[in-house]
């Protein structure tokens, strides 16, 4: 029996994320189907869990506690449920877990959300994608990459040597810059490739890579 409602879109980047981490933790949910661009998206019965008229969102099935922003809900999913520690809990392991979660939110993931809704979104949607800013963000997008290689070419994960949250919170628009676009020259980066390929290949993203 499910334990939480996650309303999203199965192929939802955000919603994704919020399944991996519930698999990785063995938490039993039920998709709840949110279509994209939906007018009920920006309607009063959804701002009541997602005010920004967004997705996903998740209800315990028990008491009815209700949360929204994908990386919260891991968060949350990482303190419920079974499996390996994804939150070092060592104050000096923690820190470096809360350095590393802030590398993949503010580094990496908004130059990976414009381009996805430049080449993903906007297509989908039957618009133009804005090429020229696609492409002044590319050289950005390495120059941070650069960065991960620095980091992962000392240790296994972005946070240490076991992996965290840090590195399932990567993973969607890891597979749609890396995997979809074929962006990241991967192969002059091999401490990131190494890393993605370990990452990418768990069976919680095989699992909802193609639909949570
Ligand atoms: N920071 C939020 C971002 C939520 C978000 O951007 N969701 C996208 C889908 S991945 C969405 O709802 N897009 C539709 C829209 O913005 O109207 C999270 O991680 O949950």
């Amino acid at each position: 029996m499910a334990t939480f409602k996650l309303h999203g879109h199965p192929m939802s980047t955000c919603t994704r994320r919020a399944a991996l981490i519930a698999r990785e933790r063995d938490i039993p949910y039920e998709l709840v189907p949110i279509q994209f661009m939906a007018p009920e998206l920006k309607q009063s019965a959804h701002l009541e869990f997602q005010p920004f008229g967004q997705m996903p969102y998740i209800v315990a099935q028990d008491d009815g506690f209700t949360l929204f922003e994908s990386r919260a809900i891991g968060r949350y999913f990482a303190t419920l449920g079974s499996g390996p520690e994804l939150i070092p809990t060592e104050p000096k392991a923690h820190a470096r877990f809360e350095q590393a979660a802030s590398v993949e939110y503010s580094q990496f993931d908004p130059i990976a959300a414009v381009i996805l809704f430049e080449k993903v979104v906007k297509p989908f949607c039957g618009a133009t994608p804005n090429e020229e800013l696609v492409g002044k963000l590319l050289p950005l997008l390495e120059s941070k990459l650069d960065g991960f290689e620095r980091i992962l070419g000392k240790q296994k994960y972005l946070a240490g040597d076991g992996l965290t949250l840090a590195d399932l919170f990567f993973i969607p628009h890891g597979s749609i810059i890396f995997e979809k676009l074929g962006y990241g020259n991967l192969e002059k980066r091999p401490n990131v490739q190494r890393w993605w390929k370990d990452i990418s290949s768990r069976p919680s993203w095989q699992a909802v890579k193609d639909g949570a």
